[in-house]
């Protein structure tokens, strides 16, 4: 029997079952706590307390999840009454049991509303946590007050901290959950729970009274470790503290004021930028998959893949492919290249067993998946290859050649090039629509982003099949455009030139990496080249010297460096000395004075530059040629820049991306320090078109972020 018709009660049904009431919360997706739900779950309470029939409330939720949490859409906007913390209160007050039934997620203010409870079963499946950390949150409807109670302080903090999600099993046995069901059947999990508490005459129970931080000098130096702990390894982070804050509060004041100290914890979180950089970080990851071909067509089928060479970006991939469980069969041009190309990825392998995470039987049964071979005919039945050769047209060409000839109907053909024309070596076999790029990123098997580049003839499902693949290598696809660089290198070329006029002008390439890690990237630029080996962007620059604008300034630096072989952490010394072997570069004052004769050779009078200009700089560049990259549709939207710059390039999420950072700047700041610089260089600090419309529309780069 529907005991409620009313508007939010299609949100937050009610039933009665016998003598208990079951409050079914089906708000899909995921049940988010929108302010429907919030009403509904508060006047579902309310008939509870008020109805003598009733002796027990059940609450589940419709659907694959428990609840998602609170509704991360809501966040920013204006509040809605009644807030998440008051109907959490309000659970807690009821005077009937309240028991939660936890199956899928329960995340967030889920877990809080399951906290709130007086008694929790999950079955297998759940996925319980608190990840607010990872939007720049602090669980703000007494999960700072409610978990440390029940769980003590430590496993809490590990909780809240870490943001990860915990199984049934193990919320069982810290004290998270009370029971596990047997089945997977939560509501009937649920009800037989519930009826076995009412038979037990099982009283109400509050987690506000709840008693693990009984030893309070136990409790007190578990804040103590986090404290410590956090403010080493969550350097800019601005909730982690906060966290820690409210925790001790729940040992040190009464509930009350600990939910108070939490309530404004929590908007002091809210209102920082930091929130709003994560919470489109994390709606940006997901919308990146809804490119137009993932819409349209069907993905082709990827049960048997192909690896065209054994080098460091052929193996990564082939890790990648066999660590998603699916067969390799990879292809070299002698025995020799082909042992090397196997003993590649074992190394991954072996380097996961020296470290404990994996096992030599484990290791075994994954190598039986890959298989390898000289010729090309072994290829004939993959339903997909990637082809990893050296980066060279006409070297890429003939693998295509060899793939066209050997490949069955409908194989999906790869290429992995990172600046090569995708459209002339699709152009140049006769199966066009069946080519697309795949730009994996070192180390393959490591990095999240894969870069779907979409030449003009290929067909729809290729496109589908190319996301279907990231998702099975669990890599985060952005779909990119022809041309040189795709979306990422093409605007790293670009803000790698802005840091190297810095360095000339007098900036040093160690001030530099200092000013850009500090905004908070994990290396500045002359790092990473030194990491990636300067002999590659010299093959670049070197490659783009005849078609370079003779008037463009190029400076020369790098190419001093690379003359004498100093190509980075591979040959001892590059931008920085390497003693040793070392990771860690030091500073090396006799490339300090190969900068102190270039500047002397170029004309220039050296001048200092703070900290913050370098960033104003070098975030400037990224930004205007991410704005350039979208206005010619490399780039679906500034959405799919700021997630190739977070998964491939280190930019800090919490920044929510390099576009985002331009909106939060505001555009018309950005578009300013452009054209300030242009009275120095008017030729590379060229405003982009895209960026002066928005400007002159008062609009931002958010407005172009609607799925394309
Ligand atoms: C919080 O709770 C604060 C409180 O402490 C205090 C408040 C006072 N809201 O990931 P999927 C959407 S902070 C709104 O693809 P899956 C998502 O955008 C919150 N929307 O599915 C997507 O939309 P679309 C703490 C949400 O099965 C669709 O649902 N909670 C929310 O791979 C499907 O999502 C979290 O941080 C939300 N809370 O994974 C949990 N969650 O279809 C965040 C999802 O339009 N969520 N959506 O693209 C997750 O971790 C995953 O979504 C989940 C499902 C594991 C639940």
């Amino acid at each position: 029997m529907t005991l409620d018709p009313s508007a939010d009660a299609a949100l937050v049904t009610r039933e009665l079952r016998g003598k208990v009431l079951l409050v079914t919360i089906d708000h899909a997706p995921v049940n988010a706590l929108s302010a429907d739900v919030r009403r509904g779950l508060l006047a579902a309470i309310e008939a509870a307390d008020a109805d003598k029939s009733i002796e027990a409330v059940l609450i589940v939720g419709a659907g694959r999840n428990f609840i998602a949490g609170a509704d991360i859409r809501e966040f920013g906007k204006p509040p809605v009454p009644p807030s998440l913390p008051d109907v959490c209160n309000r659970i807690e007050a009821c005077t009937k049991p309240v028991v939660a039934a936890i199956h899928g997620a329960a995340l967030g203010g889920g877990l809080e509303v399951a906290l709130a409870a007086h008694y929790r079963i999950a079955v297998d499946g759940a996925k319980l946590g608190l990840p607010e950390v990872q939007l720049g949150l602090l669980p703000g409807a007494g999960g700072t007050q409610r978990t440390p109670r029940l769980i003590g302080a430590a496993a809490a903090l590990d909780l809240i901290l870490s943001g990860r999600h915990t199984g049934a099993k193990e919320a069982h046995a810290m004290g998270l959950v009370d029971r596990v069901g047997r089945s997977s059947d939560i509501l009937a999990e649920g009800l037989a729970y519930t009826h076995e508490l009412l038979a037990a005459h099982a009283p109400v129970r509050r987690t506000r009274d709840a008693a693990a931080l009984a030893d309070r000098d136990a409790s007190l130096a578990a804040v103590a470790t986090a404290r410590a702990e956090t403010a080493k390894k969550s350097r800019g982070l601005f909730s982690p503290l906060k966290i820690v804050e409210a925790v001790e509060a729940a040992i040190e004041q009464p509930f009350d004021g600990g939910l108070r100290l939490e309530r404004k914890l929590f908007l002091q979180c809210i209102d920082s930028p930091q929130r709003a950089g994560l919470i489109h970080a994390f709606f940006a990851e997901r919308e990146v998959l809804k490119a137009p071909e993932t819409r349209d067509a069907k993905p082709r089928a990827l049960d048997a893949i192909g690896v065209v060479g054994g080098g460091t970006m052929g193996a990564g991939i082939a890790v990648a492919v066999l660590d998603a469980g699916l067969p390799v069969t990879m292809i070299e041009r002698d025995d020799a290249s082909l042992a090397r190309g196997r003993a590649h990825i074992e190394k991954v392998y072996d380097g996961l067993i020296a470290k404990g995470r994996l096992s030599a039987e484990k290791k075994a049964q994954i190598m039986t998946r890959w298989s390898g071979s000289t010729s090309y005919d072994a290829l004939a039945r993959a339903d997909l290859v990637i082809e990893a050769v050296f980066e060279d047209l006409a070297v890429k060409q003939a693998v295509f050649a060899e793939l066209d000839r050997v490949c069955k109907a409908g194989a999906v053909l790869a290429t992995n090039t990172s600046y090569l024309d995708i459209d002339a070596l699709a152009a140049s076999i006769s199966r066009p629509a069946d080519v697309i790029g795949l730009h994996f990123f070192s180390p393959a098997n490591i990095m999240k982003l894969l870069e779907v580049v979409v030449p003009k003839q290929v067909r729809a499902d290729v496109v589908a099949t190319a996301f279907e693949l990231a998702k099975k290598l669990r890599k985060t696809p952005v779909r990119a455009g022809v041309c040189d660089g795709f979306i990422g290198n093409r605007v790293l070329a670009v803000y790698r030139s802005a840091a190297d006029a810095m360095m000339e002008d007098g900036a040093s390439p160690y001030q530099i990496d200092a000013a850009v890690r500090a905004f908070g990237f994990p290396m500045g630029p002359f790092q990473v080249v030194d990491l990636a080996g300067g002999d590659i962007g010299w093959a670049t620059r070197k490659r783009r010297a005849a078609t370079r604008n003779p008037a463009a300034r190029y400076v020369q630096i790098a190419d001093r460096l690379c003359e004498r072989g100093w190509f980075g952490q591979k040959t001892g010394r590059g931008f920085y000395l390497y003693p040793e072997g070392s990771r860690s570069g030091t500073p090396d004052p006799e490339v300090e004075a190969i900068i102190d004769a270039e500047r002397v050779r170029a004309g220039i009078t050296p001048r200092t530059f703070t900290d913050e200009e370098i960033v104003r700089r070098y975030m400037a560049a990224m930004i205007n040629e991410g704005a350039n990259v979208v206005h010619e549709h490399i780039a679906l939207r500034p959405l799919d820049v700021d997630v190739t710059f977070l998964y491939g390039y280190g930019f800090p999420r919490y920044r929510g991306g390099p576009m985002k950072y331009a909106d939060m700047i505001g555009l018309p700041k950005i578009l300013a320090d452009i054209r300030e610089f242009a009275n120095e260089d008017p030729l590379f600090w060229r405003a982009s078109p895209l960026l002066i419309d928005l400007v002159e529309r008062g609009a931002d780069f958010a407005s172009l972020n609607q799925s394309a």
